[in-house]
């Protein structure tokens, strides 16, 4: 086995969600590499140490640019806040290292372009962590589209709802409440919830041509947490758009942290010519599939429960029956992107990819001000 030394700046959910990926990879999937968990990079170095006690990180830096140049680390492992991507994965690249970027790539499509640059000139491995891609059941739905078995596709529909922002007395700004803040996440709901809606549709459905969209901002001030001083709320509070893909089928896209009751609700369905899928982050590991060259006596939807030997990713769990969850799709994301390297086929979502969905949620805050529709800039 081939060490991967990886070296993660950022220590909130998603540096949890990402080592534990990395500890857990090697020990289900076949591979030349393992990551090691090198260094872990925060600010605050005695949470830092914390985090690199509680995960098994060998050793600790306080500035991401000292662990970019250490020579003991292969892959640097963004998982700041998303003003911070760019500078560090451009740092990163000119330094010849491999790049895990968390979602959404940049604050902008014109900043994406900027890290795309400068990743294409440097040739290093990249890849942008949509997860959602990896849910097998996910993975199984764009098997099925990619065999043609929904033919030409009419409509798609998504959202993805939360409430945790609903009390005017949350302050925006500082650890956790980072994406309330508009200068440190860049958007709201469209660029942190809409963006996996549009990752997953991209890759399902193809690209999207032109949107129009609405957005509000339910509360309008709140404190700072940095500041103490009440401010002006920048980002969408809600955000919900409809859109014209290029193969000519419809769709709708929906998201808020407004919808009281739901923590955390992603769904998609997809209706074809010849059938529909439908799934939902709530009950993961299962696809709904309706099949209409099916007898007509007993058609209907099925429920496909994805936890077989031959279903995506599942040879390497557990055995058939018995279902995996949310953390598995970041294994699968680190398994993926190992076999990448080592096949020299990248695996997706790379910054070129992601950036696609910046364009997207360009377009939708764009229309959003303009009331009108908008074109989305073609991915080159
Ligand atoms: C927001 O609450 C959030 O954590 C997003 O930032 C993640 O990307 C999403 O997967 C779950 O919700």
């Amino acid at each position: 086995m081939k060490p991967l030394r990886i070296g993660l700046i950022g220590y909130g959910f998603m540096g949890r969600a990402h080592s534990n990926a990395f500890r857990k990879v090697g020990n289900f999937f076949d591979l030349q590499h393992t990551p090691v968990l090198q260094a872990v990079c925060a600010r605050d170095a005695a949470k830092a140490k914390a985090f690199a006690a509680k995960w098994g990180y060998q050793s600790i830096e306080t500035d991401w640019r000292k662990l970019i140049a250490r020579d003991d680390i292969d892959v640097i492992d963004i998982a700041s806040p998303n003003n911070t991507h760019a500078e560090i994965a451009i740092a990163a690249a000119k330094a010849g290292k491999m790049i895990l970027c968390e979602k959404p790539l940049a604050m902008n499509g014109a900043q994406g372009e900027k890290m795309v640059e400068v990743i294409a000139k440097a040739k290093v491995p990249n890849m942008v962590w949509y997860n959602y891609r990896r849910i097998p059941a996910v993975t199984l739905a764009k098997q099925l589209i990619d065999e043609g078995r929904l033919g030409r596709i009419f409509h798609y529909r998504a959202k993805f709802l939360q409430d945790w922002t609903i009390s005017p007395e949350l302050p925006q700004g500082g650890a956790g409440l980072w994406r309330l803040d508009v200068k440190v996440a860049g958007s709201g709901v469209t660029g942190d919830l809409l963006a996996h809606c549009i990752d997953t549709a991209l890759w399902l459905n193809g690209s999207i041509d032109s949107v129009t969209a609405m957005t509000e901002t339910f509360i309008k001030e709140r404190k700072h947490t940095l500041t103490g001083k009440v401010q002006k709320v920048g980002i969408d509070d809600a955000s919900a758009f409809l859109a014209r893909f290029s193969n000519g089928s419809l769709a709708t896209f929906e998201s808020t942290r407004y919808a009281r009751g739901h923590k955390a609700l992603y769904t998609f369905e997809i209706n074809g010519e010849h059938g529909s899928l439908a799934w939902d982050l709530h009950d993961l590991h299962r696809i709904q599939y309706f099949e209409h060259a099916d007898e007509g006596r007993v058609r209907g939807w099925r429920n496909i429960h994805v936890t077989d030997g031959d279903q995506p990713y599942m040879k390497n769990w557990w055995v058939p029956g018995l279902a995996i969850g949310y953390e598995h799709s970041f294994v699968h994301q680190v398994a993926d992107f190992i076999q990448g390297i080592e096949s020299g086929k990248p695996a997706g979502p790379t910054f070129k990819d992601a950036l696609a969905t910046e364009y997207v949620t360009d377009a939708v805050l764009k229309s959003a001000r303009t009331h009108k529709w908008e074109k989305v800039k073609k991915a080159r």
